[in-house]
Formats: C-alpha cells, structure tokens, sequence
C-alpha cells in the first residue's frame, strides 16, 4: 500500500453505517457485562475465599493490596485536580476522607488505610510490614503505579470511569465476611472492619460515578471508549493477583513465601 493510501484520511462514514448509539439502559448493561472480568473469578481470589490458602498467601495478599488501598486517595487526588466542577468535587472528595481518615476539632476518624493496617495486624504482620512496602511484588507495583499515572493523565471522566470497577464489589466484600471467619479462624475478628466499611461506602460511590459515566459517554464511539477503560482497570485488578499467584502458589524464587518479621 502506498504511504499516500495509508495516511488517507478515511472518507466519513455515512450515516447510515455510523453506529447509533446506546441508550442509557443498555450502555450500563454492557458496563456490568464486564463482570465475568473482575478479580471475583481469578483462580487467587476463588482459592483465598474457598478457605484454601495458607497464611503466608493471605498475609502476602493483604501486604501487597495495602499499597493499592494507599494509592487510591492519591488517584482520587489527581482526579480532583483534573476536575473543574466544584459540584464533582465536593462529592469526589469524600473518597479520600474515607480512606485517610479525618481530624476535625477534637474528634479523629480513622479511614480506610488505618483499617487496612488493623487487617494486616489481624493477619498477623506488623504495621511496618505493610508502610515499608517490604513485601510489595513487582507486578502488583507496576499494576498500580499503571492505574494511578493513568488517573492523573486521563481526562476527571475517564478516571471517573475507571473507577466502576466496584460495580462487582460488593459481592467480593460480602464473601469474605462470610466465608473468611470460617476459613481462617486465626484471623483476628477486628480485622474485617474495612470490608464492613467498604460494603456501603463502594454502593454510594458507585452510584456517583455510573451518573458521570453514563452522562458524559454520550456518542457510540465514546461509550465504547468507556468500555475500554473499564477493562483496562479490570486487567490492574487480575494482574495483580496474577503476580501473587506466582510468588504465593507457585511460590516461584525470587518474589516468593512472605514471612512475617521475626516475631521477638
Ligand atoms: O477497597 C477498594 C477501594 O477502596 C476501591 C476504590 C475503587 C477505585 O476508585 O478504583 N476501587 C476499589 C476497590 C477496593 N477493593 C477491591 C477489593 O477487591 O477489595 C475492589 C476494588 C475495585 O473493585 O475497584
């Protein structure tokens, strides 16, 4: 083909061939499609919530998804800097009270990173395990450090989108209250405040970004842009349980087995 051919601008299609585009019901129908690609199905999440892994591979778990939980208001910053509608922010914000916490006057609210933390003491790791990112595999830093460089160059909507992943979550969160106690008795009852919290939390946020989503997504060719995005985040969920398969089942040298620190 000729260079002339290739860089000829296509002749616009005619509007008979131009897909219309979805409506509102069915373009959220095809966002929850996407559920048969959350981590809910990964073969590490099916093994951790069917009571089949050993304490080292659930320590390594809540080790390495400390560093996504920290990276989450620092996405969510970036998306408050790269929105300009004070209404989106003023709801926006909330996600990272949520998970920083919040001290107003006397009184302090613990978010969802210090609840994270008391998961992981729960487990039994120590904080500094978990704040020194000791134990953080290469494959979950790369996963997460895509999903949040993602956020501060995408577009607010883009991100926002993204962000829709917790459709599926709250089935994941439900799961674990119910199966882990009985599956892991060792793990101390505090430890699953955060997946409490969360339950209601993911619900109201989802709410929020599925209204931006379906609003913003308006022509056929944006709404399956939105759909891309969507999955995209999806594969940051899977590779990253991806990498624990290999160093917690496989238990393949060099990134394998999380031991605790040497208790005193
Ligand atoms: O604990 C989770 C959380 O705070 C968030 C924020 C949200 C986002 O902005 O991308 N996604 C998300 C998720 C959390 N927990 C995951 C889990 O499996 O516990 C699920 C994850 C998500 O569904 O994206």
């Amino acid at each position: 083909m000729s260079v002339r051919q290739s860089t000829a601008a296509p002749a616009a299609a005619p509007a008979a061939t131009r897909r219309s585009s979805w409506s509102r019901q069915e373009f959220e129908a095809r966002l929850r499609a996407h559920e048969r690609f959350y981590h809910i199905h990964h073969p590490f999440h099916i093994l951790m919530n069917d009571g089949k892994l050993e304490r080292p591979a659930v320590q390594g778990w809540v080790a390495n998804r400390f560093y996504y939980q920290t990276c989450i208001p620092v996405k969510d910053a970036a998306i408050l800097s790269n929105c300009r509608e004070q209404e989106v922010r003023r709801q926006w914000v909330q996600r990272i009270i949520d998970h920083d916490g919040r001290r107003e006057g006397g009184a302090e609210s613990a978010g969802g990173i210090e609840a994270w933390l008391q998961l992981g003491e729960a487990v039994g790791l120590k904080r500094e395990e978990l704040l020194t990112e000791q134990h953080v595999l290469p494959g979950v830093r790369f996963a997460v450090d895509a999903y949040l460089n993602f956020a501060r160059r995408a577009t607010w909507q883009e991100a926002a989108c993204s962000s829709l992943t917790e459709l599926f979550a709250p089935r994941i969160h439900k799961r674990r209250l119910e199966n882990w106690p009985l599956h892991y008795p060792w793990i101390k009852p505090e430890g699953y405040n955060y997946f409490r919290k969360r339950l209601a939390e993911a619900r109201r946020d989802v709410e929020h970004g599925l209204q931006i989503t379906l609003e913003y997504f308006a022509d056929r060719e944006q709404q399956e842009h939105a759909l891309g995005l969507l999955r995209f985040k999806l594969d940051v969920l899977w590779s990253m349980l991806d990498a624990m398969w290999m160093a917690y089942i496989e238990e393949r040298p060099p990134y394998h087995c999380c031991k605790p620190l040497e208790q005193p």
